[in-house]
């Protein structure tokens, strides 16, 4: 027996006879969901068996090793692609409601296009869902997360505006083939990361025009969701029942005093951030946020540009666009301290000038193992508030929430990471009144973390990388996550919960 084991014993038996209850017990709603999320490239490994085509991420990894932290890829990742029923497993054991995965597009359409149908791809979709269904378990389809194939990116990918029409070909093959076992569907995750991380900095396909590719790149996404969501009512929902949402990245941006200065300034910053993809979309107005719409079009004429470099919606775009989601997909990890930036225009256009602030962290909050990821709990709160109260209260399915430790299995810090997230989102929910009806941790396994490899693990499960198997391994958090997920409660006082805290001491 180990001191840390006498300590946790004699601090449970401490809080068992304290009257005050530091942790109350909370419940979430009776239908509310758990779930758990991956993505195809990040996962699935079999990058080019059974007549998968190649996908940017596949061309980028192979052509620039150099630019991925640990020079890796995802050729064989957690080989999903082969071990999905383990998964399945591990779900099952998890007591999770949902599973949200992505499918891969050029696993499905080799040549991006429908000439070219892949059956090996469908099938394996089709097995996946099966094995879900058998097991109770609700599939939550992303359709595109972020491995376009390779020949639609020949041709200029998302900053050409013909994508749209693909996309929407691409997607009634998805309704066709797995409409009628899959419930909810989210068209796009975090276009924010892969429209300005992939055309506007070092992400595939690893475009270096930010400030114009990357708002072509917005454009076209959110005219492609438009039609799609259009495609579904149209012709699929009165026969399948399912609900279509898009996943946007919301980090919540906090003033950095409580000047006018700075509190204008975070709300620049959320309306770049994630007003960009919601406006269009949650409100009536048919435009981008008046605030981009207003720095980017004099920024442009500064620039000597002939027209603003953010494009227009036709009338027609405005219409498809507007209200086309049956719910939100939110991500949240983190917060940021946001301040005016020095306010120049650049000679050369960038997302970031635009946008005109400065974002920082403060010190004092918990690391994670990514630079960018700081616990920052009621920061969750707020972001839930402030789509709350500026989109009229929609319908929010949280679709990430995570943090990134060292390898190893005993992680508290992430038990207390969610837990503290849980609690805020508990506050949201019966506090504010926020429409939240599920949640969703980043990720099942550890995986293929786009730019910075395996080194950052995410996991509730450990993937051993050094094993042909990859032998997947309960982190203490996996069981944490399993009596949440089951019981639809949070650990009070006299549960684990003050063990998984303290003893991490
Ligand atoms: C999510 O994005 C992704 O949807 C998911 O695929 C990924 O695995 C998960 O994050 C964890 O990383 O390196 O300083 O330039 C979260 C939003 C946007 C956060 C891009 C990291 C890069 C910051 N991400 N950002 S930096």
């Amino acid at each position: 027996m180990d001191v840390q084991y006498f300590v946790s014993i004699f601090i449970l038996l401490w809080r068992r006879t304290d009257s005050s209850d530091a942790y109350p017990k909370l419940c979430f709603p009776e239908d509310f969901m758990f779930g758990v999320a991956t993505a195809s490239y990040q996962i699935e490994g079999g990058w080019n068996v059974s007549g998968k085509g190649e996908s940017i991420w596949d061309r980028y990894t192979h052509q620039y090793p150099e630019r991925v932290f640990d020079h890796k890829n995802g050729d064989v990742s957690d080989d999903s692609y082969h071990r999905y029923k383990e998964d399945v497993k591990l779900l099952k054991e998890l007591g999770v409601n949902f599973y949200r995965f992505s499918i891969s597009w050029p696993r499905i359409l080799p040549t991006g296009f429908i000439n070219d149908i892949n059956k090996d791809g469908i099938r394996y979709y089709n097995e996946l869902i099966d094995e879900l269904h058998r097991n109770n378990i609700e599939p939550v389809v992303t359709m595109y997360h972020w491995d376009l194939p390779q020949v639609l990116q020949d041709l200029g990918g998302w900053t050409n505006p013909i994508i749209a029409d693909y996309f929407v070909d691409y997607a009634k093959v998805l309704f066709k083939e797995f409409g009628d076992k899959v419930r909810f569907w989210l068209t796009f995750n975090e276009p924010l990361s892969f429209c300005h991380d992939g055309y506007g900095g070092n992400d595939a396909p690893g475009g270096q025009a930010s400030g114009l590719e990357d708002y072509m790149c917005g454009h076209n996404v959110l005219r492609a969701h438009g039609k799609v969501y259009t495609l579904y009512s149209k012709e699929y929902r009165n026969e399948q029942q399912g609900s279509i949402g898009i996943t946007l990245d919301i980090a919540w941006m906090e003033p950095a005093t409580t000047s006018k200065e700075d509190q204008d300034a975070a709300e620049t910053a959320r309306q770049f951030t994630y007003g960009w993809f919601a406006h269009p979309i949650l409100t009536d107005e048919g435009d981008y946020p008046q605030i981009m719409r207003q720095r980017i079009d004099q920024n442009s004429k500064r620039q000597n540009f002939a027209r603003s470099r953010l494009p227009h919606f036709t009338s027609d775009e405005v219409q498809e666009i507007r209200s086309s989601f049956d719910f939100l997909g939110l991500n949240h990890y983190t917060t940021y301290m946001v301040s005016p930036g020095d306010n120049k225009t650049s000679a050369v256009p960038s997302f970031n000038n635009d946008m005109g602030v400065s974002m920082s962290q403060k010190a004092e909050w918990p690391k994670s193992n990514s630079s960018w990821l700081k616990v920052v709990p009621w920061g969750f709160r707020k972001a839930l508030n402030w789509v709350k109260t500026t989109y009229n209260n929609p319908n929010i399915l949280v679709t990430e929430n995570g943090i990134s430790l060292k390898p190893g299995l005993h992680d508290p810090k992430r038990v207390n990471y969610i837990d503290g997230y849980l609690r805020a989102l508990h506050d949201a929910i019966y506090k504010d009144k926020c429409r939240v009806i599920g949640y969703t941790y980043w990720s099942l396994l550890d995986n293929f973390e786009w730019m910075r490899g395996f080194s950052e693990r995410f996991g509730l499960y450990e993937v051993d990388y050094e094993s042909a198997e990859r032998t997947r391994s309960p982190r203490l958090s996996a069981s944490y996550f399993n009596n949440v997920a089951t019981t639809g409660c949070l650990p009070t006082s006299s549960d684990d919960y003050v063990e998984y805290t303290l003893t991490n001491k």
